[in-house]
């Protein structure tokens, strides 16, 4: 790694990592671990020498399942005494809910209302650590809401536990006053065949059928949009543009096949450029911004040691951090600004109808309609919209040529 590209030169920019990330001992459903578990003490440590501001984690994670209330305790505050030590933070914690065997058949949506209630039990409780820990956010990735097959499920009931499950934690998280939000994290399929709420889209469809929904938005991750073959830019920034962008969670893929969960860069390089552009320097015409963590959901491959798992969990931060600092070059560039001018970007902010102009309006002006359309159609066409060019520009900065 360069001098000049350590995270820790950017310390506006808040790096967290899921204790799950460097933790993962590289077991497959092929193959055993290839690495020892790692101490979440240990992690602490190493994560924040490298630069890291914060660690995120599933209950699991951190306390042993199974745990009685003594071993908890002192396995949290172990925890905070590293914490307090690095000066590490915990924004956001997370449930599993979906390793143990109960919930094979979903969680907050199994068939089996034992299972949903019993489930319920365990997010809540890992709400309390999280408000405990001083985090803002607390994520619901619902590995196991889904199906093998279309008839296992009434989609009806399902979606009406779902959002019952949901309301029931932000009700609790408002009425215990903990300015906690939650934010859905949208998976295709892997581990279930198919999985509710696949995308950021059918997420935010969602959420606006929630009596809660004001505290509940979106946890997009790179690689579960580009898995469905999306594109994840659009989807982070239809989230932000919604106010819905609550968390989000960075990663490499390369397009649809098994859940990667490669360094953030290693998969689509272009993609995750304009990401880091979108979140470092926001839309070109202004508006709301994502000013959250920039959180690594990744695995270190399976062939690496625990040197390599450092050595991956560093690459994340300086992905973006080179990234952050080509996208800077990329606007300040006159050329380029020209470029998005020349291409239409610029008037895309203006509005199509004029101040007091109404679709009644838009349609007088005389003369036959479908004469005006058809030559209209003819003149507007001629135009070039310069985009592969303005893309060609992008790559020149990304590669350091520009
Ligand atoms: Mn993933």
């Amino acid at each position: 790694m360069s001098t000049t590209t350590t995270p820790t030169s950017y310390s506006q920019v808040q790096f967290t990592f899921g204790l799950w990330t460097v933790g993962w001992a590289a077991q497959d459903p092929f193959g055993r671990a290839t690495r020892p578990a790692l101490d979440p003490v240990e992690s602490v440590h190493r994560l924040a020498e490298l630069g890291a501001s914060g660690v995120t984690f599933h209950d699991d994670d951190l306390v042993p399942f199974g745990a009685d209330a003594a071993d908890r305790d002192a396995v949290v505050a172990r925890f905070r005494a590293a914490l307090e030590e690095t000066g590490m933070t915990v924004p956001m914690v997370t449930t599993d809910t979906f390793s143990h065997p109960v919930f094979k058949d979903g969680a907050l949506t199994s068939n089996d209302r034992g299972v949903r209630r019993l489930a319920l039990r365990k997010i809540l409780r890992q709400v309390e650590l999280g408000a405990e820990l001083g985090a803002r956010t607390f994520v619901m990735w619902g590995g196991r809401e889904g199906m093998e097959y279309d008839g296992a499920k009434d989609h009806r009931a399902a979606l009406d536990r779902f959002a019952e499950g949901l309301d029931t934690v932000a009700g609790y998280i408002k009425e215990r006053g903990y300015g906690m939000r939650i934010a859905l994290e949208p998976k295709p399929n892997e581990p279930r065949g198919d999985i509710l709420l696949p995308t950021v889209g059918h997420a935010l469809g969602f959420i606006s059928m929630l009596e809660h929904g004001d505290i509940v938005g979106l946890n997009p991750e790179v690689g579960h949009e580009q898995m469905a073959g999306l594109n994840f830019t659009a989807g982070l920034a239809q989230a932000l543009w919604q106010g819905k962008l609550f968390h989000l969670d960075l990663n490499g893929q390369h397009g649809p096949k098994f859940d990667q969960d490669l360094v953030f860069g290693h998969g689509d390089l272009l993609s995750a450029f304009f990401t880091v552009d979108l979140l470092e320097n926001g839309f070109p015409s202004g508006g709301p911004r994502y000013e959250g963590p920039r959180h690594f959901d990744y695995k270190p491959s399976r062939t690496e040691d625990l040197e390599g798992v450092w050595a991956s969990a560093a690459a994340n931060m300086e992905s973006y951090t080179l990234l952050a600092e080509r996208a800077r070059a990329f606007r300040a560039d006159p050329e380029v600004q020209e470029a998005m001018q020349a291409s239409g970007i610029v008037e895309l902010a203006t509005p199509t109808l004029d101040e007091g102009e109404s679709a009644a309006s838009l349609l007088e002006g005389g003369g036959d309609l479908g004469t005006q359309i058809a030559e209209e159609s003819e003149r507007l066409a001629e135009r070039g919209y310069g985009h592969v060019r303005l893309n060609q520009l992008a790559l020149r900065h990304v590669l350091g040529a520009a």
